[in-house]
């Protein structure tokens, strides 16, 4: 009770005192929690950041248009067709996919223009099918999940300030993922002749990459170069580029994401945001000779999508001021999948900052 009792206090001087925050310890200088990369940090300072991401998808879109399972196994072609065993249509449905991702990250500045960072990750990935009976029909056979969970991808990165000045800053962002998760899970399935083989699953439930990947961006923040401003905005483009074949054959889709936000500081320690977020990403390149289903998620061409992203969020800078937490919610307003393939529902990130010189 007494903590909740200084929590208030604290916040009764905070408004008091609002006209005195320094431009470092605004809630808002750092971004919506979703965005990575955000800032950069002063020569010496570093950071350690956990986040929890989760992604819900569901239903199944074809460019922009809604197929229910009957529809998906009665039009739409297998991509492995004409290949042993193979029926013309698909004939397992996803229907339901959820990815929770926890990260860990380490950020150090070496010096005043160049931020390092470092995030490792761990996933839990879970997806619902539906198997239709035999080689055509719309008779359902029973349906079954898959699950996969282990360390993801690493990213290191260089933040590199380019300019800026009071409450305004550039920084371009030049990185690697490094490909320390399994892409050879396994888990059992339902075929349409009423197996129940074990067999590896699907790109989307595989864990990572299995290659080394460029990752670049730039960054631009403006949060209170007039120290009295309660709006601050920002904006940032970030690419992953597949730049290697990985030991399967095949690499994942480029991604590409354009994001920009608002946020308006409701109380010296508290900002709220709004953002847009435009995200692509392509096909898969080759494909891995193991995976091969009348599903949609092992055709190497239905993974292109395109999709834009509003979402709402808010930042807080605890009363001791070197612990940070940050909460986003967003939903897709628009996209449209090479598809079929699932359509997102929503994803929610919530993340805690600590840094010892905040
Ligand atoms: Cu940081």
């Amino acid at each position: 009770m007494s903590k909740v009792f200084a929590l208030s206090l604290f916040c009764l001087c905070s408004i008091a005192a609002l006209s005195d925050i320094r431009a470092d310890t605004r809630p808002d200088s750092h971004a919506p929690i979703g965005v990575m990369g955000d800032h950069v940090h002063k020569k010496d300072e570093w950071m350690l950041s956990f986040r929890t991401m989760t992604m819900s998808m569901q239903g199944n879109l074809q460019g922009t248009i809604s197929l229910s399972p009957e529809e998906i196994v009665q039009t739409q072609v297998n991509g492995f067709a004409g290949m042993p065993m193979q029926p013309a249509n698909l004939r397992v449905v996803p229907t339901k996919m959820t990815m929770q991702m926890q990260m860990l990250g380490a950020m150090y500045a070496p010096t005043d223009r160049v931020t390092l960072m470092a995030m490792t990750s761990y996933k839990n990935i879970e997806m619902d099918h539906i198997t239709f009976m035999g080689g055509m029909g719309t008779q359902r056979l029973g349906t079954f999940t898959t699950k996969t969970s282990g360390l993801g991808d690493t990213q290191v990165a260089a933040l590199i300030k380019l300019g800026g000045d009071t409450g305004v800053s550039w920084h371009g962002t030049l990185g690697l993922s490094l490909p320390t998760a399994d892409i050879e899970e396994t888990d059992t399935i339902l075929t349409p002749m009423n197996m129940r083989p074990t067999v590896r699953l699907p790109y989307p439930m595989q864990l990572g990459s299995g290659s080394f990947d460029l990752i670049s961006g730039l960054t631009y923040s403006n949060h209170g170069a007039d120290h009295r401003a309660k709006l601050g905005w920002g904006s940032q483009w970030r690419s992953v580029w597949r730049v290697e074949e990985n030991s399967e054959n095949y690499r994942l889709g480029d991604e590409h994401q354009l994001s920009s936000w608002v946020s308006y500081i409701v109380a010296p320690s508290v900002s709220l945001s709004g953002r847009l977020t435009y995200m692509y990403k392509g096909n898969v390149r080759g494909k891995d000779g193991q995976i091969m289903a009348p599903v949609q998620t092992a055709d190497p061409n239905r993974h292109k999508r395109q999709r834009v992203d509003v979402g709402v969020g808010a930042n807080w800078i605890l009363p001791n001021e070197n612990y940070r937490l940050g909460l986003e919610f967003a939903v897709p307003i628009w996209q449209r999948l090479s598809g079929p393939q699932m359509e997102t529902d929503w994803g929610l990130s919530l993340g805690l900052q600590w840094s010892p010189s905040a």
